[in-house]
């Protein structure tokens, strides 16, 4: 019987099978090292095989796309967040918590990189002062010109309820950003009866709690909406990057890779060969320099062969 995964908690998943029926399953030891390096080999949004009977994963079916996260630290693990995701909210909060353009960046560089789009949540926007609100306006004006859909919301508003909306219509959806930026504040006026928790920052450094601990798939609620899903996720710290090639790093950042192809020599990585287009583009001001910055820490993270925290 096939069955789509909406929830792992530890060694347990819940897979939605026909009927709206729920199974709690688990996996088969020796599936689990089916050469998967991932911390969870099968992740919320996952299509999988069951046996019904004995309540047991015994396959998943290929992947169309995954949302990934390597861990910050030296172990290396990744992480799948969701799969098979039609599309990506990244909420960002230009304050309570600050979000940096480099995490924005490579969220967005590994979302390229998978083939996700990327929507944009600049959320909290009824806490921000002037200058804070002018910093927003700013990196949407960034950001939409790069060709990313943007939009600035309050989580607790209904005018921003309705837009946000209508973008879920018919497709799965996985919202993610640090830990208090409203992901599950956001995501519990679209789910029907059970409401996820959620908590102040902590007074202390106007950071999120960790409130959310594992990913979840919810149907949306509403009519006509039934076949819209939402995930909720755990807030992330830090987005470690990949294996990418030096001169692939580039292809992630829209904008550079355009530029790119004016560059003299077609393996350039921008740093410091003569005749890179991309380096002129930053100079001129027609590449930002945050970005510019962002595709370097990447790079940099590949030199020295490690992840860097704190993003
Ligand atoms: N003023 C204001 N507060 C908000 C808004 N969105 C969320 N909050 C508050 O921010 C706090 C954190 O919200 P959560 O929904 O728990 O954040 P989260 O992103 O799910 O956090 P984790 O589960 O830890 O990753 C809560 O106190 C919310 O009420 C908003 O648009 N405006
Ligand atoms: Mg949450
Ligand atoms: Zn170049």
């Amino acid at each position: 019987m096939k069955g789509l995964v909406v929830r792992n908690t530890g060694s347990w998943y819940t897979v939605l099978v026909d009927d709206d029926q729920l199974l709690d399953c688990k996996i088969k030891g020796a599936f689990r090292l089916k050469g998967i390096r991932s911390t969870n080999p099968v992740a919320v949004g996952d299509w999988v095989e069951i046996d019904a009977d004995e309540l047991f994963i015994t396959d998943i079916c290929d992947r169309r796309n995954y949302i990934i996260r390597k861990s910050i630290n030296l172990s290396k693990q990744s992480q799948i967040i969701a799969s098979n995701v039609d599309q990506a909210f990244l909420l960002v909060t230009v304050s309570h918590p600050q979000t940096s353009t480099t995490f924005i960046d490579r969220f967005l560089a590994s979302a390229e990189a998978y083939r996700v789009a990327v929507v944009l949540l600049f959320n909290k926007t009824d806490l921000l002062n002037e200058d804070e609100l002018f910093r927003q306006g700013e990196l949407m004006k960034l950001y939409s010109g790069i060709g990313y859909e943007c939009l600035a919301i309050t989580a607790t508003e209904a005018s921003s309820l309705i837009q946000v909306q209508t973008l879920l219509y018919g497709k799965v959806s996985v919202f993610s950003g640090h830990s208090g930026v409203g992901k599950s504040t956001l995501l519990n006026h679209f789910i029907a009866g059970h409401q996820q928790k959620t908590a102040p920052l902590s007074e202390a450094h106007d950071q999120g709690m960790h409130t959310t601990t594992f990913s979840e798939m919810f149907r949306v609620n509403g009519v006509d909406m039934g076949k819209s899903f939402v995930i909720d996720t755990p807030g992330i710290r830090g987005f470690g990057t990949f294996d990418f090639e030096p001169e692939e790093v580039g292809h992630y950042f829209r904008e550079i890779f355009l530029e790119s192809t004016h560059c003299r020599f077609s393996n350039c990585t921008h740093t410091h060969e003569p005749g890179c287009a991309v380096l002129c583009a930053v100079e001129e001001g027609k590449i930002a320099m945050s970005r510019y910055q962002s595709y370097l820490s990447m790079l940099g993270d590949k030199e020295e062969n490690r992840y860097r925290a704190a993003y």
